[in-house]
């Protein structure tokens, strides 16, 4: 970097200040990052009352992964103003580790206290079955990076809210929780490295959400996550994962979650 690039923070205010203007709205209160096979549950949520190319933002790159368009929309959900962006960076990407947290520190620079991070994931629990939505507990980054720069030692003790898991529990009390763990990707994970995840106590294996909830709490925003089981996790069923089982899963699963994000948003 040199001296006449802007800060994240800096760039991160740009792109809230471009957000304000082409939205049309000042502030927004809650975030929503969708992962694979959520925009069908968001379709759901409610009308856009306006949606814009994540391109028109400073900051941005064009998104790259089928199931992922790069928009953000604007909408309200009971007096909340809600901003949902319907594809994020992934770390597999080699955008680096600011292009993949910009959405969060953009959203926490236009106003918002919290974040939804949901994700499309491969589970391990024998009780997880594909469609199935589960709380984010936990997580362990194994991306051996993190978004935070310089000596900010921040704490991560309940980056997962347990005030919206509760609440998420109490709408739905038939969710489950557990412990996501992030691989780097794009391949997924051998049948022996999810033995390694079984014995280090994760529950669910994803490229993404860990460095964006590290952000998430870096801002000060509240932080929610959400995995939508979309397969069994690598050597489990004795099947082979493709990302069109995760679209499909995605569509199958879409009322169920469209119902609970709808019931949790007035809620956050
Ligand atoms: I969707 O099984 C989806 N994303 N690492 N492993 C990893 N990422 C995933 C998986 C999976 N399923």
């Amino acid at each position: 970097m040199n001296d006449t690039a802007p800060s994240t923070a800096d760039l991160a205010q740009q792109a809230a200040a471009a957000l304000a203007e082409l939205t049309g709205v000042e502030r927004h209160d809650i975030a929503l990052v969708l992962g694979s096979g959520w925009l069908p549950a968001v379709d759901a949520l409610g009308e856009a009352t306006a949606e814009i190319a994540t391109t028109d933002l400073p900051g941005f790159h064009a998104a790259g992964v089928v199931g992922h368009s790069g928009k953000i929309r604007s909408l309200e959900v009971a007096g909340r103003r809600i901003l949902v962006f319907l594809s994020r960076t992934h770390f597999y990407e080699g955008k680096g580790v600011a292009a993949v947290v910009h959405p969060v520190r953009t959203a926490a620079a236009a106003g918002c206290r919290a974040i939804v991070l949901t994700n499309g994931c491969g589970g391990l629990k024998a009780t997880f079955e594909p469609g199935q939505p589960v709380l984010i507990s936990d997580h362990i980054n194994l991306t051996a990076t993190s978004p935070i720069e310089g000596a900010n030692f921040v704490d991560l003790t309940d980056l997962y809210s347990p005030r919206l898991r509760a609440l998420c529990q109490e709408i739905d009390p038939t969710l489950d929780e557990g412990v996501y763990v992030q691989f780097p990707g794009p391949h997924y994970e051998t049948p022996a490295e999810i033995g390694m995840v079984r014995a280090m106590g994760g529950h669910l294996v994803g490229m993404s959400t860990t460095l964006e909830a590290i952000a998430a709490r870096e801002a000060g925003l509240e932080v929610l996550g959400i995995s939508l089981v979309t397969n069994l996790a690598a050597g489990i069923s004795g099947e082979p994962l493709n990302h069109a089982e995760v679209l499909e899963a995605g569509k199958a699963a879409a009322s169920r979650m469209g119902d609970l994000l709808g019931r949790i948003v007035p809620r956050i």
